[in-house]
């Protein structure tokens, strides 16, 4: 049985703000722009503002109606990169298998370690504590046999929360939660689900297997026995990634440039994503060429500065597409970035609308579990993109 741990910083951006003043302890700290921001976001806000209905992504103009007191303050994202940073070097004490999921979250498996802590609960106070005398900051922490049992403890008390269950705890600690806690089901998947009276992980388990897969196709399966505790998906570590890129091989083969950029922004998009998402900048910039016969090209672009906007990555690769496309059919496009960088600073170039603009697009994509926003060059020809 594996042993994996979730942890996940408190209110993460607006600790680090009340860390480093001490005047805004105890208060409600809003982060994501000044009160009069127009359009401004709530990246995160301390438990303090929770009470008043503040939460992230919310409009500060909202924000400020709900909570009129609260302290607004833009932000610093190269702060906290490099926090985050500090509490990575942490987990690495602990495992070498660690799979970063955002700014402030990680997986851990800790599976044939356990011997090394008196009990799971030491382990868990262990690394809170270590954390604790590296950047003064609170995590919270949970333990279980899959990430999704973690991932959910993690989540059971915080702040500062430990939650450890063990396999035999599983059955009866899952069965209270919402349907909505488990991983993949959105508001949409919910709905449905309250259509069939279908409220909590318990009424989920009454589904039989067929019903599921019926009407959610694979993900039904999924579903089925995420309502039993399993969880398969193995902890995935990209910190020593060098490269990462996304190809994709045509049905049959493309020679129009026009089609060939369209499915270049759809990989360009991707791969910004994944770089996005492990506060990665790439500096080199390849794309892949398989022609009809087979032949394969490779060909790349160094950039002055690392980049990870899905615009910067996007024009690059567009450039040696042009140069190496267009006559001959296509059977294989690829885009790789590589000369990878944790923490880059914002490119020269970098305007801040269009980072904050990857921003938002990200969250709405990493909300959702699935791409629900995307930019017009993605768009099919022939489905108006034109
Ligand atoms: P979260 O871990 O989701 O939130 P949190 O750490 O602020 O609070 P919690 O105690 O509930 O874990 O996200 C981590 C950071 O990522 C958060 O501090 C700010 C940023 N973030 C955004 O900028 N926008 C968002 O919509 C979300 C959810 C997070
Ligand atoms: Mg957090």
């Amino acid at each position: 049985m594996a042993t994996i741990m979730h942890v996940d910083m408190d209110s993460f951006f607006a600790a680090v703000e009340q860390r480093d003043n001490p005047e805004l302890r105890g208060k409600p700290v809003i982060v994501g722009g000044t009160r009069d921001s127009k359009r401004g976001v709530v990246s995160t806000c301390s438990y303090e503002a929770r009470k008043y209905g503040v939460h992230s992504a919310m409009p500060i103009a909202q924000a400020v109606k709900l909570c009129p007191h609260g302290i607004f303050i833009p932000g610093d994202h190269k702060k906290y990169a490099a926090v985050s940073g500090q509490i990575r070097s942490v987990f690495y004490r602990f495992s070498p298998v660690v799979e970063i999921v955002s700014i402030d979250e990680a997986f851990l498996d800790m599976t044939g370690c356990e011997h090394l802590y008196g009990s799971l609960e030491d382990l868990g106070r262990a690394i809170k504590e270590q954390i604790y005398e590296t950047v003064s900051l609170t995590a919270s922490v949970g333990i279980g046999p899959n990430k999704f049992i973690a991932k959910l403890a993690s989540d059971y008390r915080k702040p500062d929360g430990l939650v450890v269950v063990r396999p035999e705890e599983v059955w009866d600690w899952l069965a209270q939660f919402p349907v909505k806690k488990v991983w993949g089901i959105g508001q949409k998947t919910a709905e449905i689900l309250a259509s069939w009276q279908i409220y909590t992980i318990a009424d989920l388990r009454r589904c039989r297997r067929e019903t599921l897969v019926e009407r959610f196709g694979k993900y039904g399966d999924t579903l089925y026995q995420l309502a039993r505790g399993i969880d398969p998906r193995p902890v995935e570590p990209e910190s020593e990634t060098k490269s990462l890129g996304r190809e994709t091989t045509f049905e049959t083969d493309i020679s129009a440039l026009p089609k060939l950029r369209q499915v270049l922004a759809e990989l360009s998009a991707e791969v910004g994503y994944r770089l996005r998402r492990h506060g990665l900048w790439a500096r080199t910039i390849t794309v892949k060429l398989r022609y009809h016969d087979f032949t394969t090209i490779t060909r790349s672009a160094s950039l002055p500065e690392p980049v990870n906007n899905d615009d910067d990555i996007f024009s690059t690769a567009c450039q040696l597409l042009v140069k190496n496309a267009g006559s001959r059919p296509v059977r294989l496009l690829g885009i790789y970035v590589s000369q990878l960088t944790s923490f880059g600073q914002a490119s020269l170039f970098s305007d801040p609308r269009r980072e904050e603009l990857a921003r938002v697009m990200d969250e709405l994509n990493t909300r959702h579990g699935r791409r629900v926003i995307y930019k017009g060059r993605q768009l099919p020809l022939d489905s108006g993109g034109k």
